[in-house]
């Protein structure tokens, strides 16, 4: 056997074990009414931030739960846990993404009683983490305007399988010289069906459309 083939042969394997564990994961999700949001960037382009305002603006509202991935550091889960107590890290070490096994374990960690809204903040990176569905409702791909307007058609995966895309850090869009509607054309061209919505979480410019996005997804779960 070639070892091309090889490869390939235990890439599949691999993902369709995940993809076994990560239904399991769902139906546990489904069984607790849970609404479960994976969120998904490249490193730095706002999660932990938006997960810090969002947890300080809708926390005495809801419980929510956090699943925090990070190569290395707890950093994250501390930051978040200064906004809500049910927060669960997995360090991942040498992977590059969070699979259905490691939410698994971390889901178990958490309180779950009443526990109506949980997020899990994927380890930064824009191609690994798409391969792997971990049981979540929707997919949110972040993507701030430091970053160029050309990255939905460079790294289309993980923005094709979004059902949401927020442009983050439009605060300082104008310093950057960053082209919104160009940025907008190209997310609308690999992800024709994802929402957008563009925020600041330093600012609080749209941050109302995401919570309004939230009671929506959490009225019709
Ligand atoms: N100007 C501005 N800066 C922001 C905003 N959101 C986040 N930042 C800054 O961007 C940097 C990275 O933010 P994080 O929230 O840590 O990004 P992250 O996606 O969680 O990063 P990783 O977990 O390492 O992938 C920090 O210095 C934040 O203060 C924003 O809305 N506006
Ligand atoms: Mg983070």
């Amino acid at each position: 056997m070639s070892n091309e083939r090889k490869i390939i042969e235990i890439n599949s394997a691999v993902l369709g074990k995940n993809d076994e564990i990560a239904n399991e994961n769902r139906r546990a999700f489904q069984q607790q009414r849970l609404l479960v949001l994976n969120l998904l960037s490249s490193p730095g382009s706002g999660k932990t931030t938006l997960l810090e305002r969002t947890l300080k603006e809708l926390g005495a509202k809801y419980h929510i739960g956090v699943i925090v991935g990070d190569l290395a550091t707890e950093r994250d889960a501390e930051r978040l846990k200064k906004e809500g107590k049910n927060v669960a890290a997995i360090t991942t070490g040498r992977t590059c993404h969070l699979d259905a096994s490691m939410v698994r374990a971390a889901y178990h960690r958490l309180s779950l009683e009443g526990l109506s809204l949980l997020f899990i903040e994927n380890v930064g990176n824009l191609i690994c983490p798409a391969s792997f569905d971990l049981g979540e409702d929707s997919r949110i791909v972040l993507l701030s305007v430091t970053e160029g307007e050309d990255k939905p058609l460079k790294y289309p995966v993980i923005f094709r399988l979004a059902d949401l895309v927020i442009i983050t850090k439009i605060d300082i869009a104008p310093a950057l010289g960053c082209n919104l509607n160009e940025l907008n054309a190209n997310i609308r061209q690999v992800a024709p069906g994802a929402d957008i919505i563009s925020l600041s979480a330093r600012s609080g410019e749209g941050f109302t459309q995401w919570l309004s996005y939230l009671g929506h997804r959490l009225v019709h779960k």
